[in-house]
């Protein structure tokens, strides 16, 4: 099926069968799930970003750029945040096919966490090594998942993200280097005891979709044909799942970070196995203290 504007039913979009498959597995891939309407649109903002990119000599909050980048040949590892850099990336994350299906997996509105751009360029693109995501940003559960849209036909001399059925079920693996720093993936030693035949390469015609948990071991290898690979990724979790501040990369979220899609939140969470109905967000507003609260003032 392909997705159309009006909003489908979770059972429209997603089998019971596939969330089952989701769940055991740990990742999806729906091929050719995004039409071609807003796979036209993504691309035309897409070409404008590359375009503004060749201005640019160094890295910066927009872009990541490889250490190759020219204004003639421009070569981009990502960009970053794109709900924050155009509204088109902004209307596909919260209202489109990515929240619809993210929507129709955690079972209702879910809480947007953060989206990039990865552009795995060609003749060399950088590989992604093989790590799992939740030790960059933990959440108070392991509801996130990533939904990735290729914009371009993705074939396997393009280096599609692979990924180990199961694993999200599996160790939590420490992403330092053994000199103490972050590495931000897994060490060789861990690495070597993957099985990598089991690996599977998420590919597909353009409109392609993968999803995979936040505990997912997961990496690409470098792209050494001659097109490059854009992969639009957007992170959500349970609507009752939340970041755990000053843990990995919660600074960097950008504005929307913990915007809901699709509903309310009632504030309710889960942490150690205990339920709590936790107060508003005042992060917009500003707190009132305990007394107004308890004297009702405004
Ligand atoms: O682009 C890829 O192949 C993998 C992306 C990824 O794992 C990441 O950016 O965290």
């Amino acid at each position: 099926m392909t997705l159309a504007d009006a909003p489908p039913t979770a059972s429209e979009l997603i089998s019971g069968a596939q969330r089952a498959d989701y769940q055991a597995n740990g990742y999806l891939c729906l091929p050719g799930l995004v039409g071609s309407e807003w796979l036209d649109e993504l691309r035309a903002v897409t070409a404008e970003f590359v375009e503004a990119s060749r201005a640019e000599t160094a890295s910066s909050k927009v872009f990541d750029l490889e250490p190759a980048h020219t204004a003639a040949a421009p070569r981009l590892r990502r960009l970053n945040s794109p709900v924050d850099q155009h509204p088109t990336y902004a209307r596909f994350t919260f209202e489109g096919p990515p929240a619809q299906l993210a929507s129709a997996l955690l079972g209702g509105p879910v809480r947007y966490h953060h989206s990039k751009l990865n552009f795995k360029w060609s003749d060399g693109g950088e590989e992604v090594k093989w790590h799992q995501d939740i030790q960059f940003w933990p959440h108070t559960d392991f509801t996130p998942l990533t939904i990735g849209v290729y914009l371009e036909d993705v074939d396997p001399a393009m280096s599609p993200m692979g990924v180990l059925p199961g694993s999200h079920l599996g160790p939590l693996y420490d992403l330092y280097a053994p000199d103490g720093n972050w590495a931000g993936a897994m060490s060789d030693d861990d690495a070597a005891g993957l099985d990598l035949d089991a690996m599977e390469y998420l590919g597909g015609p353009a409109g392609s979709v993968t999803v995979h948990n936040c505990c997912m071991v997961h990496g690409s290898m470098p792209n050494n044909s001659p097109r490059p690979r854009p992969l639009l990724l957007q992170t959500y979790s349970a609507i009752g799942s939340y970041p755990i501040s000053h843990v990995g990369a919660n600074g960097v979220l950008g504005s929307s970070g913990g915007r809901l899609c699709g509903g309310e939140s009632s504030q309710m969470l889960t942490i150690d196995g205990r339920q709590m109905h936790g107060a508003p967000d005042w992060s917009r507003k500003g707190p009132p203290t305990i007394f107004g609260s308890q004297q009702k003032d405004d």
